[in-house]
């Protein structure tokens, strides 16, 4: 066996496989150096009719290159598939626009609080807020609405099973709870605002829904550093700023048991400036919330001392002010789960 031979098939294989340009040329290829018939494989085959000497001087030759070619085969039909792929097809267009995923938003009553709490933070007030899920210690006695008294018929109730528990619970009906619960952990000068959710059992219409918001302002002092002339102020800088014109605030005598005087609350209609047009029913007024001074009881059961401070308080609907701003006619369109009205915002 002549070990020049050996070389040669090595020679002749390298370049073959070095050449090939095609996958069934190096199939090919591979059968006539590496396959069972090939001639490598008749000498590896013939080795043991060798002496011990000729086997020492074949045997790790034919075994070295048997290794050349079979990396030079890798290597060649990994050339020939890199060279066969159609590089056209596959090409990317950088520069080609992006398929957006769909985004979320934020809900239109989450932005408008978000714009309210911009205004009055701007304005030096806190932002605080309470349990949906509340007693009726906070909601209602707190708020000197004594047990069974007529003003409780004034907010219909959604109230909880609370057999065996301390008291009665409920979903608050309004944000005014959050005034005791603030108070009995803070103590005056304060001024806070609180948007928070609220419920009522009542039927609904185009103008009251069965889940709502609000927001609550109380701003409590010394007595006689605040007065119905600062509720008026702060709610028109307030109104003027998140209406983007000069809005005026009219205040009406009303009851609530917790504030003494108490007002209905109305503003001059933003879309007339007050002349009187179909939104405000020709009035040229929208009437907005409730507010008033808090009633000295209200400061007796947060735990102050009577007589001691004043503050005014107002609890307005934000629904009502996102319709105005938005010229929405619903306000269940809110709470309704339909996107096509979300995605307007
Ligand atoms: C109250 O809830 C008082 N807590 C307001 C208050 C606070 C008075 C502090 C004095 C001092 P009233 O029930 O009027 O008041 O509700 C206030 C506002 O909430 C209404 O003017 C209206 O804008 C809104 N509102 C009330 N019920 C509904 C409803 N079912 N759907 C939508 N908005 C409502």
């Amino acid at each position: 066996m002549s070990t020049e031979r050996i070389v040669e098939i090595g020679e002749e294989g390298k370049k073959a496989f070095a050449s090939a340009d095609s996958e069934e040329s190096l199939r090919e290829l591979e059968v006539r150096f590496l396959g069972r018939k090939s001639e490598l494989t008749g000498i590896l085959k013939g080795l043991k009719d060798l002496s011990p000497d000729e086997k020492r001087e074949v045997g790790p030759l034919v075994q070295g290159v048997r290794t050349v070619l079979a990396e030079a085969s890798a290597s060649a039909k990994e050339r020939v598939q890199r060279e066969s792929r159609d590089w056209e097809a596959e090409r990317i267009d950088v520069t080609a626009p992006g398929m957006a995923d769909p985004l979320g938003h934020l809900h239109p009553v989450t932005s408008i609080i978000n714009e309210v709490e911009d205004i009055f933070t701007g304005l030096g007030f806190e932002v605080a807020d309470g349990p949906d899920l509340e007693s009726d210690f906070y909601n209602f006695e707190a708020l000197n609405f004594p047990a069974d008294h007529p003003a409780r018929d004034m907010q219909d109730t959604f109230f909880i099973e609370s057999d065996g528990l301390d008291q009665r619970y409920l979903l608050r009906t309004h944000t005014s709870p959050v005034q005791i619960r603030y108070m009995e952990t803070h103590t005056p000068p304060f001024r806070i605002i609180v948007p928070g959710r609220t419920f009522r059992n009542e039927s609904t219409d185009a103008t009251h829904e069965h889940t709502f918001h609000q927001f609550e302002s109380l701003v409590v002092g010394e007595r006689g550093d605040v007065t119905v002339g600062h509720l008026k102020y702060v709610a028109e800088s307030f109104f003027s700023e998140f209406f983007g014109r000069a809005v005026t605030v009219r205040l009406r005598p009303s009851y609530f048991p917790f504030v003494e005087p108490g007002f209905e609350f109305d503003i001059s209609c933003v879309f007339c400036g007050g002349d009187g047009c179909p939104s405000c029913k020709g009035v040229g007024w929208i009437e907005i919330g409730g507010a008033g001074m808090v009633q000295q009881k209200v400061f007796e059961a947060a735990g102050y001392p009577r007589g001691k401070y004043q503050g005014f308080a107002w609890g307005f609907g934000l629904e009502r002010l996102a319709m105005m701003k938005y010229r929405i006619p619903d306000t269940r369109s809110f709470m309704g789960g339909d996107l096509r009205f979300i995605r307007q915002f």
